[in-house]
């Protein structure tokens, strides 16, 4: 880290810097979250795995969007990054009913005022890719809203451009992953606007933090699907009747080993990369 770098903010896994007025550095550290509580043991390589990940999905998708990269630096963990006024609205889309959709789904029949068939079940394939915003609540939680308000908060015209280029997106990354034999039920998209007003893909983009990943073998709609990287970490928590309130568990070497393969897979399917190719030169991913 060098001296210059000044924190201004702590996410649940990562950490934020400035360098200095126009740039930021993003940190991915090897905690991992599970039931929304970090627990005290790291998983080693995590952070490396989704700045890989987010690296490799901004170099390739730059021809649908603009990206906030700069830089990817020697440790692996590290993105320099421009830094954006970003939008108030996180983009999520959704090409299968999991999550807070799927209970909205069951309450209402409708997800951020997209009205769904009747009858659909967990986890199932929806008709067409959709496009739900929600913004940061209070609680930290992200609450779900509709376009309608979506496009107060940003303004009519630039929705449509962010929502042209989420479902642009979205449907690059589901039809590499598919190929891969992972599918990619949904992902959570942060943009900002750079000075000239151009809509810029930030944060990190398409890794398993911000995206369900779940392996397309084995996939059966009915229910809730198991995660592709902290299925392992999770089952383990819940196998100890565990509260879900902080402080988590420790977690012992084989379910840490178990969770880092899968992470790794994760990276090595959707790369085409070796892991091993990554931590010697990260700038691989870069292609
Ligand atoms: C991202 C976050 C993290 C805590 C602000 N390019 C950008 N320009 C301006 N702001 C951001 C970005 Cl990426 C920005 N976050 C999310 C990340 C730790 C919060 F690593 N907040």
């Amino acid at each position: 880290m060098p001296e210059a770098a000044v924190h201004i903010g702590s996410g649940k896994v990562r950490e934020l810097y400035a360098l200095d007025d126009e740039r930021l550095l993003l940190v991915a550290s090897d905690r991992v979250s599970t039931f929304d509580v970090i627990l005290p043991t790291p998983i080693p390589d995590k952070g490396r795995v989704l700045t890989g990940l987010s690296s490799f999905w901004f170099a390739r998708t730059a021809h649908i969007v603009p990206n906030h990269l700069l830089a990817l630096r020697e440790d692996g963990r590290s993105l320099e990054c421009r830094r954006l006024e970003m939008l108030p609205v996180e983009v999520v889309v959704r090409g299968y009913l999991s999550g807070s959709a799927w209970r909205d789904y069951r309450e209402t029949g409708s997800v951020c005022g997209h009205v769904l068939p009747a009858g659909l079940r967990e986890s199932e394939r929806l008709p067409a890719p959709t496009v739900t915003p929600a913004t940061k609540a209070e609680s930290g939680h992200d609450e779900n809203i509709d376009g309608s308000t979506a496009a107060r908060l940003v303004g009519a015209d630039r929705w449509a451009e962010v929502e042209d280029v989420a479902l642009e997106l979205y449907a690059f990354a589901a039809a590499h992953a598919e190929r891969r034999g992972i599918i990619l039920a949904d992902t959570k998209f942060e943009l900002g606007l750079d000075t000239a007003g151009t809509l810029v893909l930030a944060d990190e983009a398409l890794t398993p933090d911000s995206s369900r990943f779940w392996p397309a073998d084995g996939y059966a709609p009915g229910g809730p699907q198991p995660s592709y990287d902290k299925q392992y970490v999770r089952d383990y928590c819940e196998s100890l009747g565990w509260d879900k309130t902080a402080p988590g568990p420790e977690v012992p070497d084989e379910v840490v080993a178990g969770t880092r393969a899968r992470y790794v897979e994760a990276f090595e399917l959707l790369t085409e990369l070796a892991f091993a190719d990554y931590i010697a030169d990260p700038q691989v991913v870069l292609g």
